[in-house]
C-alpha cells in the first residue's frame, strides 16, 4: 500500500522555494497544541449498541459491506485519515530530501485535522516552518498562503471541536453566530483571527481569509466591532431580504444528537402511529444505520438494535418507499459516490416486516447493483400501481429499475 504523496499545488510551490541559504536564521520551536482528550474524537463517538438479532439477509449484507471496504482500502485511503496519518508520519520522518520531507508534512498536517487532531495538525505546521526556517528557505507567497490558510483552518477547527462540539447548545454553530454560542474557550478562533489578519496583510485580496475572520471574531463576540473597515463584510449582507424564522438545534434535547460524519435522512411514520420517526445514515465506512422511534413524550427512542439494523453501515442516501405495497415504508440505502474507485458498493433495500424490524432485501428482488450511487428517486414512472426505481450515478450509468410485482422483483430497463 502506498500513498502518492507529491501532489497538490504546496509540492509545486515548495520546488519554486528560493533556495539561497540565507543568513543563518534563528530556529524558534514550534508552537505546542494539546487537545484535551474529551474532545477528541475518540472520545465522541456514541457507544456500541447492543447486536440485537439482524435477518439472515442483513447478516449476509453486513459482511459483505465489510469485505468490500477491507478490499478498497488502497484505493479509499485518501479518505480515510486514519490510515494515511502514520503512513504520512513515517515519509516524513523517512524523508532525507527536505522538499520531499516538507511535502510530506503538508499532507501529514491536513490528515490530522481531517482525522479530528487539529492539535496534532497545528504542531506539524510549526515543524514546517521551523524546518524551512533552519534550512534557510524562503517559501513564495503562494507556498505561504497555503501553509497559513492550512493552519487558519485547524485553528478554527480546533475551537469547533472545543466549543460547537463539546459544549454544545441549541444555539451551537448557527450562522450568524448568537450571544449564546460564543466560545467559551477562544484558543482556536483567537489564534485563527492572528493567523488570518497576518494574510489579508499580505493578500488584501484573499477573500477566504477575509470571510474566515469575520466568522472567527463573531465567534468571540467581536463582530463588526474589532474588525478594521477594509476586511469587515458589513451587518447588512447577512440580513435576511425576508422575516425568517431561527431554528435552534433542538437534536440534544428529543434524543437525536448522535455525533458522526454526514449522511441520509427520512422523516417519516415508519410504523404507522401517526408520528414521524426518523432513519439517519452516516457516509464513514464505520457509520452505524440508525432508526429512532417517535415516543409520547416528544423525544424519540433509539431502536436500531430492536431493529435488527446493527452493523449496516456508511449510507450516503436514504429515500422511503412502500416498494411492495403493503402500506408499510420500506427504506433504500444509497451508497458508493464519492468515494473514488474504492465506490463500488452495494446498495441495500430494507424490507418493514411491520413489528419495528427491517430486513435487507436487495439482493432477492434483484436490486443488488454495486455502483457509485449518489441519488434516488421512486415513483410509478408506468402507472401500473407499482413503485418503480431510478438511480443517479457517479462515474456510470444511471439505471432504472422496474418494479416487476406481484412478487416485487425488479428488471432492469
Ligand atoms: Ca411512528
Ligand atoms: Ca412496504
Ligand atoms: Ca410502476
Amino acid at each position: 500500500m502506498h500513498l502518492k504523496l507529491v501532489k497538490g499545488l504546496w509540492c509545486v510551490l515548495i520546488l519554486e522555494l528560493t533556495s539561497v541559504v540565507a543568513a543563518a536564521r534563528q530556529a524558534l520551536p514550534p508552537p505546542v497544541f494539546t487537545l484535551d482528550p474529551l474532545c477528541q474524537v475518540e472520545a465522541m463517538r456514541p457507544p456500541p449498541l447492543p447486536p440485537g438479532k439482524p435477518a439472515a439477509s442483513t447478516l449476509r449484507m453486513i459482511q459483505r459491506l465489510r469485505s468490500t471496504f477491507q478490499a478498497n482500502e488502497s484505493q479509499s485511503i485518501g479518505f480515510l485519515s486514519h490510515l494515511a496519518v502514520p503512513m504520512l508520519q513515517r515519509e516524513m520522518d523517512d524523508a532525507i530530501d527536505i522538499q520531499r520531507k516538507l511535502a510530506a508534512a503538508f499532507e501529514l498536517g491536513m490528515h490530522q485535522a481531517q482525522m479530528g487532531r487539529p492539535d496534532l495538525a497545528l504542531n506539524t505546521y510549526g515543524l514546517m516552518e521551523e524546518l524551512m526556517s533552519s534550512h534557510g528557505l524562503n517559501p513564495s507567497i503562494g507556498a505561504q498562503t497555503q501553509l497559513r490558510m492550512r493552519r487558519a483552518a485547524a485553528l478554527l477547527r480546533l475551537g469547533e471541536q472545543e466549543n460547537c462540539i463539546i459544549t454544545r447548545g441549541p444555539e451551537s454553530c448557527l450562522f450568524p453566530i448568537s450571544t449564546a454560542a460564543q466560545h467559551r474557550l477562544p484558543r482556536g478562533s483567537r489564534g485563527a483571527i492572528s493567523v488570518l489578519e497576518e494574510q489579508l496583510t499580505q493578500t488584501p485580496d484573499n477573500l477566504t481569509a477575509r470571510w474566515l475572520l469575520n466568522i472567527a471574531r463573531m465567534t468571540l463576540g467581536e463582530y463588526p466591532g474589532r474588525i478594521r473597515p477594509e476586511w469587515l463584510i458589513p451587518p447588512s449582507a447577512f440580513a435576511s431580504e425576508h422575516p425568517m424564522a431561527r431554528f435552534p438545534d433542538i437534536a440534544g434535547s428529543v434524543g437525536l444528537d448522535v455525533n458522526d460524519l454526514a449522511g441520509g435522512a427520512v422523516v417519516d411514520d415508519f410504523d404507522n402511529d401517526g408520528f414521524l420517526d426518523v432513519v439517519a445514515s452516516s457516509w464513514g465506512q464505520d457509520g452505524q444505520l440508525r432508526f429512532y422511534r417517535k415516543n409520547g413524550n416528544g423525544g424519540f427512542d433509539e431502536r436500531t438494535s430492536e431493529a435488527g439494523l446493527v452493523g449496516l453501515v456508511s449510507g450516503l442516501h436514504l429515500m422511503q418507499t412502500d416498494y411492495n405495497n403493503d402500506g408499510w415504508l420500506d427504506i433504500w440505502v444509497l451508497r458508493g459516490a464519492w468515494l473514488g474507485p474504492a465506490g463500488k458498493v452495494p446498495n441495500s433495500l430494507l424490507r418493514n416486516n411491520r413489528d419495528g424490524t427491517f430486513t435487507e432485501c436487495a439482493a432477492s428482488v434483484g436490486l443488488a447493483v454495486v455502483q457509485f450511487v449518489k441519488a434516488v428517486t421512486v415513483a410509478d414512472y408506468d402507472n401500473d400501481g407499482r413503485p418503480d426505481l431510478y438511480l443517479s450515478c457517479r462515474s456510470s450509468p444511471n439505471l432504472l429499475f422496474h418494479n416487476d410485482g406481484p412478487v416485487t422483483r425488479t428488471s432492469t430497463r
